[in-house]
Order: C-alpha cells, then sequence, then structure tokens
C-alpha cells in the first residue's frame, strides 16, 4: 500500500485520519441536545454510515427569519446489494418510513432505499431498526465502495442470478472491517480503534466515492459506462462464461469547471466468474494508492485513469493481479430502461414492474403507492427488486398468486397510463433534502413532461421512447449525460439543456442551451422532435439523430464534453 503524502491531504482526508476508523465524535454529537445537528467533521464520517446530515429546504428562509437553527434532519440510505429485497423487508422499511421519517420510501437510481427527513432524537432508533429488519447502511455512502448494482430481478435468467450474486459477493468482500458501525448505533462493545485493520482500504479509506454496477446483457439498466467498476455478463450455451471488466466511468461534473466532466467507462478485458471478487478488490486498491487525495474535484477513478492512461492502469491492475485479462469478448446493449408490466421469466414465473415516478413513494390522491405496495408484501412469496431506474419489481410470481397481486393493483391504484417518456424518464432528488441542489427536479420533471407530451404527441411520436434525466445539479445523481434529453439545474428554473446521448447509455450528450427556463426548453426541443419525427431512419434513435443531423457533435471522450 503506498502511503499518501501527508502534506498534501485535503480536509476530508485529514478529518478520516484523525477518525479513530469513522468514528469521530459521532456518539456523542448524538445525544447532544442543544442542537439537531452533529458536528461539522462528523458529517464527512457520517457517510460512510450511510447517512447525511441535511436540512429542509423549503423552511430555511422561514427559520433564518424566526432566528432559529435550520431546520436540521437526516438522510438514511440502506446498501441493498443488487436491489434484492424480501416483503419481509419491504415490511420493516416501510414501518421505519411510518414511525422516524417523512412518511415516504425514495428509491434510488442506485438500487436502494433512502429515507428523508429523520430528526435527531429518531435517528439511532431508526438505524437500529433498519439492523433489526436484517439490513444496514454501512458504506451506502462514503469513500468506499457504495452499493453493488446488478441487471434488476435475479429471478429473471440464470445469468440474472449470478449477477446478483456477484453483486452481494463484491458488497461483502469490499465492507470497511472497522467497528465503528456497531458501536456507535447498534451499543456493541468498543474495541481498540487503534489494534483496527482496515485489509483493502487503509486508514484513509478511498480517495472519494466508488461505484461498481454488474450487467446483463441486452439491458444496460446499470449503465455500465457510468460506474467506475462494470462486469457484463458474458455468457455461453446459456451459462455464465465470466465478466467483461470496464473501469472509469462517472458523471459528476461542476459548472464552468472544464477540469471536470463525466466519464465513460473504457472496456478492459475479460475475467473468469472466479476471478470477478479479485479484480474488483485489487482496482479498489489501485484507485486507494494512485487516487488524487490533495483535491476532491479530481479524486474519482476517472481522473486517474486520464492523467495516467488506461494502458497504465491495465497494467498497474495485471500487476497486482498476477495474471492478464483475456480480450473482452463481444456483447451488445440495446436499451436502459426498464420494462413495465407483466412478464414471465424462462421458469414459468411472473414479473411485474411497477413504474414508480422519480423513485417516491408515498400515499397521493387515488394513487396509494405506498399503501398499495405494503399489502402486496403481505402476501407476496417473491421478492421486491428494486430497478436501476428508480422502480420496483414483483418479482418470482406463482401463476397462482398472480390473481390477488393484480386485486391489490387495482384496489390501490398502482397501475396507471403514463406516456413512454414519462416512463423512461428520472429525476434526483434535489428539492427541498438536497444541500446541493440549485433547481427542483423530482418535485418538478412531472409537470414538464406534461408539457413535453403534448409536443411528443403532436409529433406523432408517442410510441418512440426516448430517454429524458433531469438532475438539480450538474453532480449528475440520475445519470444525465447518457440520457437522450438531459436538463441540468444551474438555478431557480433555470437549466442545461444536453442532447444527443446514446439510447442506451453508450455516448455522452453535448451541452446545446444553457441557463433556460420551461418555456425555451420546451422550445428548443420542438424543432428538433418535428425534425426527428419527418427525417429519421427506420429505427433511428433521437439521440443518434440529433448527432447525424448534425445538431450536436458526438464526444469522443469526457475530456472533450464542454467544446
Ligand atoms: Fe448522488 C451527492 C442523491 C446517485 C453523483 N447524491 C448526493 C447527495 C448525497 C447530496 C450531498 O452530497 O449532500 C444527494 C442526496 C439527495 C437527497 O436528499 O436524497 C444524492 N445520488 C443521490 C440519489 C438518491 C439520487 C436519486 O434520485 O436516486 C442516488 C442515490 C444512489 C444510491 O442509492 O447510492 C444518487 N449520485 C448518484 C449517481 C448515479 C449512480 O451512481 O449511478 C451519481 C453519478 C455517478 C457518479 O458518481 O459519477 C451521483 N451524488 C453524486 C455526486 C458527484 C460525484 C462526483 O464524482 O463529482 C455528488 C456530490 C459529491 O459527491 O460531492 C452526489
Ligand atoms: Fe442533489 Fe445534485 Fe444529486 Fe440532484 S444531482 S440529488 S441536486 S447532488
Amino acid at each position: 500500500m503506498n502511503a499518501p503524502d501527508p502534506n498534501t491531504l485535503n480536509e476530508v482526508e485529514q478529518i478520516k485520519s484523525r477518525s479513530r476508523h469513522l468514528r469521530g465524535t459521532i456518539a456523542d454529537g448524538l445525544v447532544d441536545p442543544l442542537t439537531g445537528a452533529i458536528a461539522a467533521s462528523d458529517n464527512a464520517l457520517l457517510k460512510f454510515h450511510g447517512s447525511y446530515q441535511q436540512d429542509d429546504r423549503d423552511l430555511r428562509d422561514e427559520r433564518r427569519r424566526q432566528k432559529l437553527e435550520p431546520a436540521y434532519q437526516f438522510m438514511i440510505r440502506v446498501r441493498l446489494p443488487g436491489g434484492q429485497c424480501t416483503p419481509g423487508e419491504w415490511l420493516a422499511l416501510d414501518d421505519i418510513a411510518g414511525a422516524h421519517a417523512n412518511g415516504t420510501l425514495r428509491l434510488t437510481t442506485r438500487q436502494t432505499f433512502q429515507f428523508h427527513g429523520i430528526r435527531k432524537p429518531h435517528f439511532k432508533p431508526a438505524m437500529q431498526a433498519i439492523r433489526a429488519a436484517g439490513l444496514d447502511t454501512i458504506a451506502a455512502c462514503g469513500d468506499v465502495n457504495r452499493n453493488v448494482l446488478a441487471s434488476a430481478n435475479p429471478h429473471r435468467s440464470p445469468l440474472h442470478a449470478a449477477a446478483g450474486d456477484l453483486a452481494r459477493a463484491i458488497s461483502e468482500h469490499l465492507l470497511p472491517k472497522t467497528n465503528a458501525y456497531a458501536e456507535i448505533w447498534l451499543d456493541a462493545p468498543a474495541v481498540d480503534p487503534g489494534a483496527e485493520v482496515e485489509p483493502i482500504y487503509g486508514p484513509l479509506y478511498l480517495p472519494r466515492k466508488f461505484k461498481i454496477g454488474i450487467a446483463v446483457p441486452p439491458d444496460n439498466d446499470v449503465d455500465v459506462y457510468a460506474q467506475d467498476l462494470s462486469f457484463i455478463a458474458v455468457e455461453d450455451d446459456g451459462r455464465l462464461a465470466g465478466w467483461n471488466v470496464l473501469v472509469g466511468g462517472g458523471m459528476g461534473m461542476t459548472h464552468g469547471e472544464k477540469a471536470t466532466y463525466p466519464r465513460l467507462a473504457d472496456l478492459l478485458g475479460f475475467c473468469t466468474p472466479e476471478q470477478a471478487i479479485a479484480v474488483a478488490e485489487q482496482v479498489v486498491c489501485v484507485q486507494r494508492d494512485f487516487g488524487d487525495r490533495s483535491n476532491r474535484r479530481h479524486a474519482r477513478l476517472k481522473y486517474t485513469i486520464d492523467d495516467r492512461g488506461v494502458d497504465w492502469f491495465k497494467a498497474e491492475l495485471e500487476s497486482r493481479l498476477g495474471f492478464a485479462l483475456a480480450p473482452a469478448r463481444p456483447f451488445t446493449f440495446d436499451h436502459n430502461t426498464d420494462a413495465f408490466g407483466w412478464q414471465q421469466g424462462p421458469d414459468g414465473r411472473w414479473h411485474y414492474t411497477l413504474f414508480v415516478e422519480n423513485g417516491r413513494i408515498a400515499d397521493r390522491g387515488a394513487r396509494r403507492l405506498r399503501a398499495g405496495l405494503r399489502e402486496i408484501a403481505r402476501v407476496h412469496r417473491g421478492l421486491f427488486a428494486l430497478t436501476n431506474n428508480q422502480n420496483v419489481t414483483l418479482a418470482g410470481v406463482e401463476a397462482d398468486a398472480r390473481p390477488a397481486i393484480e386485486a391489490l393493483i387495482a384496489e390501490y391504484g398502482l397501475e396507471r397510463e403514463v406516456s413512454l417518456l414519462r416512463r423512461n424518464a428520472m429525476a434526483c432528488v434535489a428539492m427541498p433534502t438536497c444541500a446541493l441542489a440549485m433547481a427542483e427536479s423530482e418535485r418538478y420533471l412531472p409537470d414538464l413532461i406534461t408539457r413535453l407530451d403534448e409536443v411528443i404527441a403532436a409529433c406523432g411520436l408517442s410510441d418512440t421512447p426516448i430517454t429524458l434525466r433531469m438532475t438539480g445539479c450538474p453532480n449528475g445523481c440520475a445519470r444525465p449525460y447518457i440520457a437522450e434529453i438531459a436538463l441540468v439545474g444551474k438555478a431557480p428554473g433555470k437549466y442545461n439543456l444536453y442532447l444527443g446521448a446514446g439510447f442506451h447509455g453508450q455516448r455522452l450528450g453535448k451541452p446545446y442551451r444553457e441557463n433556460i427556463g420551461e418555456d425555451a426548453i420546451v422550445e428548443a426541443l420542438t424543432p428538433l422532435l418535428q425534425r426527428f419525427a419527418v427525417e429519421r431512419h427506420m429505427g433511428e434513435h433521437f439521440g443518434d439523430f440529433l448527432v447525424r443531423a448534425g445538431v450536436v457533435a458526438a464526444v469522443a471522450a469526457g475530456r472533450d464534453f464542454h467544446d
């Protein structure tokens, strides 16, 4: 393990180094009755435990006027590799949402649950309830390997099952080993932090977050090109032959800072099923040793690879592995979206994918999503498989169990007629909980889509799938730069518009308009959709058309994104 130069460590690295393996003073902060917050330095550590301190931004101005501290609250993110959740776990998480959080569950773009609006007195009880449900939140955030994604629904095929198994195995293998989580949240007896060892991460953990996804073609639902490390299943006669390996994807950037950019992952080669865990570990270790610990905006693996070159990275990885990756095998993706409604799997069981607009599970109006899914959890004998697009699949339904589930879907108004544009869209959380949001996203995209649907219908494009993603800031939590239409928050009510990405996430979009509001967004898109309707080739996707028609240039590499 290379020791980083202590003189160049950024502030978060210094907090980590003093933290006694992620303990800091979190435990003291939790019982401090004078504030709803915890110490600022503990905020950096809290992430490793799967939580962020936030405040309700809708209330900020009013509380400032009243000279009150912000309405502090906590977001908790569950670790759920492969997005697999049993009905019992669903019921327990639903209870926690009601007892400790804001009464909603939020399905994320990384196949797990978030709770919002947890006040300090409820914080530890919520964490304990999650553990009592058999789940945890360890490393759901922080400078470590995060929730590992897998193509949704392990019941769909043996390859999907293998992807889910690998997601769980990698997640376990790369968990931090510190006892801090058990001590702070679960009242476990304290151990001496000085005697603890993090065999994979070392004392400073990683320079930045690290993300892994595992895909089963032709679905690119995990968006392999956006992950730090991806595995793509390669099939041989219906069996898993191994995995293609990709490295160096990422979405986050900062407006106006050209040194930051989204980047698509590079294909490195192929490994056998037995080699996959070692590959994951050693990719993490290379980044641990060479990632930038002085500048957090330059600390993701994508920059390590761009600075040193893919060939250097592959050689470093292979020297640590002690074997060379085989040449990558052919693969084909054709979409990164979900298939909705009932589908039958090869074993005869049924799977029902439910559209959850922007991942928010709440009881609103006639569509009582939270109550309906709770009732389904009481009778469902299969899995709840969270998708990578903020939706949920009721997986593994026996034919004789279908009618009961269908009756509940109807009773709670869960099935909703929505346009293809809406079904394939994603929005990040943004306001009012996200501290970094510059504009609305989850709360606003539904209304914008209603307007865009009219344009799309007038163009006769209602049956043409187009991907649209919105985020409230350039960090890219809904992976916008690989959606055919992307809107990225710049200021309240204003967005940058990016166009021309590949339909299954294989090409970055390009900046098209800056800092525009709703009318200008509709005005910019309308003539392009009209041209697309008339001039497109058979089967051509919107993003491909825009590049062919010269509306935007294809982005060759992330570094060229802003030009
Ligand atoms: Fe994210 C930070 C929400 C997926 C890139 N993300 C945040 C925070 C925690 C804001 C903060 O740091 O204070 C957001 C909390 C909002 C809230 O109130 O809940 C947040 N990110 C989300 C979620 C919930 C969006 C959603 O609508 O589902 C997703 C949770 C994933 C999970 O379950 O683990 C989420 N975030 C992503 C993705 C997509 C992905 O991973 O596939 C990305 C882009 C991919 C990538 O990492 O490159 C992403 N989030 C970021 C970044 C920019 C990272 C960078 O390299 O620059 C930040 C800010 C940061 O890390 O400094 C961020
Ligand atoms: Fe917040 Fe920005 Fe992520 Fe949206 S993209 S959740 S606004 S950090």
